[in-house]
């Protein structure tokens, strides 16, 4: 092993930067063979679109929870090397929480609006850490965005997805009284149909800023992205895709979501996806630990 670097090149300073910067892009970890399956998965899952995808009626698919429907997805996430980056980055035992596929098509790219992920899930923590990966090259105007050191900022913003509650005062009510009564807020039937527009905006949550309006005022990093590269960032960071740039081949992006030891349970009112399916088994409470939720969520790697 070289000074200053761990098994997979992960070097002391790549953990500084994803801590104080809250993203860090780690060159060549993924080789052939798993870039191979991984673009066998995503590509399955494009043809088999669920109850989570359809429906949202943009030039970019989002699925949720892919790699529950697809083997290869799966053998990825198990097996592949990117729970073990993720874990030496955060030095914890990390649980795998839930994955994402971002398909683009070729063309114009569409663009993925600014947002924080944390206020997706009901979940809470400092140690939620996104994996994304592409089997396609990405350049930089078309791969992922960061404000840097906003996963300190010590602030939720509103997604930018959801209805305002005013539309539909009554369900608004209902999802209220269930906040009220401790009660699951989206529930297990969500994965059978469910999109980030059947969820309601939180009022009381601040608004994100116009960052791509205001670029300069921001400290944005990115990076242009080759195929075995991870990107990692902070679940709490301000991230963004930027629209309009034009690929000849699509952009076939993968993104799993990693937990450590202090990420805990919380019902948001801004809810956006589901738990994931077997959570639903257990009745989780706020603030419960994710770690006592072994049989979902069970440790993917750990230090020695
Ligand atoms: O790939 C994209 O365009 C968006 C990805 C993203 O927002 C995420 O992984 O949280």
């Amino acid at each position: 092993m070289l000074e200053g670097t761990n098994a997979l090149n992960i070097s002391v300073d790549d953990i500084e930067a994803f801590h104080r910067d809250g993203a860090v892009l780690i060159k060549n970890v993924l080789s052939k063979d798993w870039l191979d399956l991984l673009e066998r998965g995503i590509e399955y899952i494009q043809h088999h679109p669920d109850g989570m995808s359809a429906g949202v009626g943009m030039p970019l698919r989002i699925d949720q929870f892919p790699a529950s429907h697809s083997a290869d997805l799966d053998q990825v996430m198990k097996a592949s090397p990117i729970s073990e980056i993720v874990g030496r980055v955060l030095e914890r035992p990390v649980r795998f929480y839930m994955d994402q596929m971002f398909y683009k098509p070729a063309g114009e790219m569409f663009p993925s609006a600014w947002h924080q992920d944390t206020s997706y899930y009901n979940i809470e923590g400092d140690q939620v850490v996104r994996a994304w990966v592409c089997v396609d090259p990405v350049p930089r105007d078309a791969s992922i965005e960061v404000v840097r050191g906003s996963h300190r900022w010590n602030i939720t913003y509103r997604p930018p997805v959801g209805m305002d509650p005013k539309t539909d005062p009554e369900g608004a009510a209902a999802l209220e009284a269930a906040y009220a009564a401790g009660d699951i807020l989206i529930g297990r039937e969500a994965h059978a149909s469910w999109t980030y527009f059947d969820s309601f905006l939180d009022p009381a949550l601040p608004q994100l800023p116009d960052i791509e309006s205001s670029r300069d005022s921001f400290d944005i990093l990115g990076w242009d992205f080759a195929p075995g590269d991870v990107l990692l960032f902070h679940g709490n960071i301000l991230h963004s895709a930027r629209g309009g740039a034009v690929l000849d081949h699509p952009r076939r992006a993968h993104a799993s979501l990693w937990i450590g030891p202090d990420v805990h349970y919380l019902r948001r009112r801004s809810q956006a996806i589901p738990d994931p399916i077997q959570l639903y088994d257990y009745h989780p409470l706020d603030g419960q630990p994710l770690a006592d939720f072994d049989e979902v969520f069970p440790i993917a790697w750990a230090p020695a």
